[in-house]
């Protein structure tokens, strides 16, 4: 048994902790755990991970399981999170052809506003979105298929079930396939729980909810793919508590808003920031309800935000 030859393969990242990255190669079985040769790809020199569940690799081994990496082929996209705002961006996912973004209506709370956020950054990126309430076993308001109903008008794939119990439905899996799928959420919406029951070997760890603060413990820490049989691959990621949204002009914003984007440059003012100036279509378009309320109540709030940042 010799050496293998140094020969490039190319492959995809499974998960990266510490610096060591898990690469299924496109070529062979097995899995190949490897470091990033000498230290810094040149492609992430400015990004706080370089690596994460779904990048392509280009590597080279050192043996049958251990390699080194080269680069990291060009992204169509990648998915950020910034939390304590801002300070602290980690990427959780790469070349994602759909966002699902986890919610349950009672353990954790729903929180309509966490998921316009999330939308936000999924539209900044182009990522297409859609939203899963999980848990449904806890509860199912009528206020609550209202508010979904808005989301589902809006163009926003809106799917319902419980991982625990009766499961994602037929619908969910069929938008799934052929897919690589982020799951994304507030801790302890039930994105392991969901990866388990559609993995079956996936054994990823599940926590109950904090019964005192009805939060979630945080119990996935780093982003980590797995690949099913139907050619779809899912991303199962670290809960977070909030979400920020950062690096997006004032004048993005709206764009990031479908239900503004038909209104664009029809304001008296240009640009026109749809909160105080006269004349402004996409105010009018809330005072006749052709607007949420509520989605403008967060599309003002992030903005906010954004001038403080
Ligand atoms: N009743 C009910 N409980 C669920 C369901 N899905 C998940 N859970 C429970 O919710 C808790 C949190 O689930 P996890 O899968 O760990 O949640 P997570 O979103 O991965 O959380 P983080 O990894 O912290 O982000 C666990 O106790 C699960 O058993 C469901 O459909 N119904
Ligand atoms: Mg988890
Ligand atoms: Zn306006």
């Amino acid at each position: 048994m010799g050496r293998p030859s140094l020969t490039t393969e190319s492959g995809l990242v499974i998960y990266g902790i510490n610096n060591i990255f898990l690469v299924r190669p496109d070529v062979g079985q097995g899995r190949v755990e490897c470091r990033i040769k000498g230290k810094i790809l040149k492609e992430s020199e400015a990004e706080y991970n370089p690596l994460t569940a779904g990048d392509r690799v280009e590597f080279e081994r050192d043996s049958e399981e251990m390699g080194m990496i080269l680069s990291r082929s060009p992204r169509k996209n990648s998915f950020t999170r910034w939390n304590i705002k801002g300070r602290m961006p980690q990427t959780i996912g790469a070349n994602i052809d759909l966002l699902v973004c986890l919610a349950s209506p009672e353990i954790p709370p729903f929180r309509p506003r966490f998921i316009d956020r999330v939308l936000v950054a999924a539209e900044r990126e182009s990522i297409p979105a859609a939203i899963f309430l999980n848990k449904t076993d806890q509860g199912f308001t009528d206020e609550l298929a209202l508010r979904l109903a808005v989301y589902e008008s809006l163009g926003y794939p809106v799917f319902t079930g419980s991982a625990l119990k009766e499961g994602p439905g037929k619908k969910f899996m069929e938008a799934l396939k052929g897919k690589t799928t982020l799951f994304f959420g507030q801790s302890g919406v039930g994105k392991s729980t969901l990866v388990n029951r559609l993995v079956p070997d996936a054994a990823q760890k599940t926590a109950e909810v904090s019964e005192k603060y009805l939060r979630g413990r945080h119990t996935t820490t780093y982003s980590i793919l797995f690949e099913r049989p139907d050619n779809s691959a899912l991303i199962d990621s670290p809960g977070v508590r909030d979400f920020f949204i950062h690096d997006i002009s004032r004048d993005q914003l709206s764009h990031c808003f479908p239900e503004m984007v038909p209104y664009a440059g029809m304001c008296r003012f240009n640009p026109c920031t749809h909160t105080h100036e006269p004349g402004c279509v996409v105010r009018e378009a809330v005072s006749a309800g052709k607007i949420h309320q509520d989605r403008y109540e967060s599309y003002s709030r992030i903005l906010e935000e954004l001038n403080i940042s």
